[in-house]
This record gives structure tokens, C-alpha cells and sequence, in this order.
């Protein structure tokens, strides 16, 4: 029987490579995402090969989610993975120069969408049981601050941390719970984080041979194919071009009297 995703974030980027990824595998599919027209192009593309259902929603709004949930169609109530990928940075400045608005954006997706897709989705998660999944969008900004990266880094510490909660909340269910943690990674990330600066978009990709959305796909389809006793908790994944550096130290003051 084929298995249905629930993907967050369908339109762009990750979520959209995991879309095509899994209907690759006949799996039924509940897209989400705002961009509408994206959605019914992607309907009609994946139609062959999956059942479709799309959801033309900002995962900010809680009752639009749980409506959506509530009411969705028969084929798609049996939900056995969510995919909580919407996401999105806005900015690079230090955060004495951010607007407050950026932040909130970015803690009413990352943050309280997560958060909420989630608590709508757990009782269809919990109720398929053995074998589900909930894979979650962090990133290794969660884990390793970098300047400019403020609320940005402090979204994907929340769902790193959040993953492993519901883990524990989640023992004896089935169902599995995995914080998957990329680094740089080209999508519209960093079109969508400039505000469109296409210039920017192409210096930072450029010669650095980042991660494809298609990889996070196969990574994301690996761990859900997964047999049923396994639960991969964190994945942290790097193109080699990417390493960390070493700790900024400022000596601004070194030659004034302590
Ligand atoms: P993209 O910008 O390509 O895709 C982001 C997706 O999120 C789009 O489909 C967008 O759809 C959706 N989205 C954003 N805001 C909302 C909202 N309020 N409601 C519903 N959907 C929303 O970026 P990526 O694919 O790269 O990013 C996917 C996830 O991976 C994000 O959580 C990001 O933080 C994380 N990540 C990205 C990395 C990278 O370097 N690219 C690295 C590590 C993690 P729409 O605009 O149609 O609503
Ligand atoms: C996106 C990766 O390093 O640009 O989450 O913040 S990074």
C-alpha cells in the first residue's frame, strides 16, 4: 500500500526535491506551501505517478492548519510521514541593525508554524504508529552561530531541540523523530534571505559545489524507507567545501589599561 507525506514547503528548494523524490517512489502527497500557482503546476506534474492534495496555506496561520487537517480527503488521512521543512532566514545584518518584523517572521515560521503543523499532525502520526516519521528542517545554523545569523540560528536551535523532545514524548509509539541539520545548500535560501539579490545568490554558491536540494531528498527518502526499529535523531550535513573557522577574537582593547 502506497505510504502519504505530509511536506511543508512543497514549492521551492527541499521540500519541492522531496516531493518529486518520494511520488518517484508512489508515495501520496499533501503539499503545502503559499505560492499557489507553484502548487497546481506541481499537482499536475507529480499526478502521474501519486495522489496529490495541495494545501495553499502559510503554516503561520494555526487555524487554517488545523481546518486543512481536519478536512482532508479520505486518500490523504493516513499520513505516516511529515516533512516540517517551511522555512526561511530574512537578513544578514548584526542584530543591533535587524528589524523586529524580520525576527518575528522568522519566529512565526520556523518557530510556531513548526510547532503547530506538528501538534495538528500528532494524533494521524501517532495513530499510523510503527514506521512514521516526523523529519524536521533544522540546520547547522542551530548549532553554530555565525554573525548576521541572530534569530536565524536561534529558529533552527528550537527545532533541534524540539525533535528531540517529542522523541521522548514519542517513545513507545513507533513513531520517529529526526532533526536533519544541512549547511550550505542552494535553493532560493539566500534569494529569499536578501531580498532577491541575485548577485549575492550566485557569489556565495559560486565554485563551491553545495548541497543539492536532491541530496536532502535522498536523505530525507533513506530515512523514512528506513526499517521500523531505527531512528536516525540528528543528521548534520556539510558539502566538503564547508568547514568551520576558528573563533573570532576582537583585541580591540588590548592596549587599554584593565
Ligand atoms: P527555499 O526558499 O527554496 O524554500 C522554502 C520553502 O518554504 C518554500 O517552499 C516556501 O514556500 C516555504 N515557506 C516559507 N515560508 C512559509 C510560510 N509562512 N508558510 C508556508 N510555507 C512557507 O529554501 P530551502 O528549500 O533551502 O529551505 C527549506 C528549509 O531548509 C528551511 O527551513 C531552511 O531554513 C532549511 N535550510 C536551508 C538551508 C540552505 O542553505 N538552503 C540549509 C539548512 C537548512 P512559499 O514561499 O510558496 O510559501
Ligand atoms: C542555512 C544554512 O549556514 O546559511 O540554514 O545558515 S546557513
Amino acid at each position: 500500500m502506497s505510504r502519504t507525506a505530509f511536506i511543508t514547503g512543497a514549492t521551492s528548494g527541499f521540500g519541492l526535491a522531496c516531493a518529486r523524490r518520494l511520488a518517484s517512489a508512489n508515495w501520496n502527497l499533501v503539499l503545502v506551501g503559499r505560492r499557489e500557482e507553484r502548487l497546481a503546476a506541481l499537482e499536475i506534474e507529480l499526478l502521474e505517478r501519486c495522489k496529490v492534495k495541495t494545501l495553499t496555506l502559510d503554516v503561520r496561520d494555526s487555524e487554517a492548519i488545523n481546518h486543512s487537517i481536519e478536512t482532508l480527503p479520505e486518500p490523504f488521512k493516513n499520513i505516516s510521514l511529515l516533512l516540517n521543512n517551511a522555512g526561511l532566514a530574512l537578513g544578514t545584518e548584526l542584530a543591533q541593525n535587524c528589524k523586529l518584523s524580520r525576527w518575528q517572521q522568522m519566529i512565526d515560521t520556523n518557530i510556531s508554524g513548526v510547532a503547530a503543523v506538528t501538534h495538528a499532525l500528532l494524533p494521524t502520526i501517532i495513530r499510523y504508529g510503527k514506521g512514521a516519521c516526523i523529519i524536521n528542517l533544522g540546520s547547522i545554523a542551530g548549532r553554530w552561530p555565525y554573525p548576521g545569523g541572530n534569530v536565524y540560528c536561534g529558529t533552527k536551535a528550537f527545532v533541534e531541540q524540539f525533535s528531540n523532545a517529542l522523541r521522548c514524548d514519542l517513545a513507545g509509539t513507533g513513531v520517529r523523530v529526526t532533526n536533519i541539520a544541512p549547511g550550505l545548500a542552494e535553493s532560493e535560501f539566500t534569494l529569499v534571505r536578501t531580498g532577491g539579490d541575485t548577485g549575492a545568490h550566485e557569489e556565495l554558491y559560486k565554485g563551491a559545489n553545495p548541497i543539492k536540494p536532491e541530496d536532502i531528498a535522498d536523505v530525507v527518502y533513506w530515512i523514512a524507507t528506513l526499517p521500523p526499529h531505527l531512528n536516525i535523531n540528528q543528521l548534520e550535513i556539510m558539502p566538503v567545501s564547508q568547514a568551520w573557522s576558528p573563533l573570532a577574537i576582537y583585541r580591540w582593547y588590548s592596549d587599554i589599561e584593565e
